[in-house]
């Protein structure tokens, strides 16, 4: 089966995304918090791109509001996008309401898929046992930071391709041969990567150091997220 890389959301367009599963990931942070929840107990998480949508959403529906601007909470929302911020206890059998900023972009970006799984390091071994499972050529796509590449995003889609090339036979694009040699290069040292990496700077200095190490956690939670575009909502596949 086909594995390939892309670069940035924005790349997704040159893609013929029908009948193969994309696989998006934004590690620092939107895609590690919302495993994250799930993992917890969120019931399902609603992704809007627009904190307008979320907020009104909310006047109608029981839900916990988060995601970010800038990296911060939005003005009126419950929480930001920390992972630590959706514990058991705060998130269990509750809907999760999420903007950021790169995050539920790239999710909608790839609605023409048959298939929507999100993915970072904390689950990227059960993303990669899913996808050799189904045999379903797949699309990772980096979600990037505002539109430029991304090498946290890069190093999970590096350890997606690593682990899936342990189950089965994988063959990949150029993109996808230097993403599994960039992870092979960090794997033993993942937080020192997320830390040196352009968003992981950014994250740092707003003093959210904690995040980027709960962030290169590795296979920490065995779940797989399923974004189902016809209901707006992520559950776990
Ligand atoms: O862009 C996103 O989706 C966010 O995860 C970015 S941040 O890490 O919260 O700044
Ligand atoms: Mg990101």
């Amino acid at each position: 089966m086909q594995i390939i890389v892309t670069s940035t959301l924005e790349e997704i367009s040159r893609h013929d995304l029908k009948a193969k599963t994309a696989l998006v990931i934004d590690v620092l942070r939107a895609t590690t918090t919302i495993i994250t929840a799930l993992a917890n107990g969120a019931q399902k998480v609603v992704p809007f791109l627009e904190p307008e949508q979320a907020l009104y959403y909310k006047k109608s529906n029981a839900c916990v509001l988060g995601g970010e601007r800038k990296s911060c909470i939005i003005p009126g929302f419950d929480c930001g996008n920390s992972p630590f911020e959706y514990t058991t206890e705060k998130i269990a059998g509750k809907t999760f309401v999420i903007s950021t900023t790169n995050g539920t972009r790239a999710l909608h970006a790839v609605r023409e898929a048959e298939h929507i799984y999100l993915a970072a390091l904390v689950n990227a071994g059960a993303v990669a046992k899913r996808i050799i499972a189904e045999k379903r050529d797949c699309v990772i796509v980096c979600s990037g930071t505002e539109g430029y590449f991304s090498s946290d995003d890069f190093l999970a889609a590096g350890a997606i391709l690593y682990k899936a090339k342990e189950y089965g036979e994988v063959h990949t694009n150029d993109l996808g041969d230097v993403a599994q040699l960039w992870y092979e290069k960090h794997k033993d040292f993942l937080v020192h990567a997320l830390k040196n990496c352009f968003h992981g700077r950014r994250l740092l200095n707003l003093g959210l150091e904690h995040d980027i190490d709960f962030c290169a956690k590795e296979d920490i939670f065995a779940v797989v997220p399923k974004y189902n575009v016809a209901t707006n909502e992520i559950t776990i596949a």
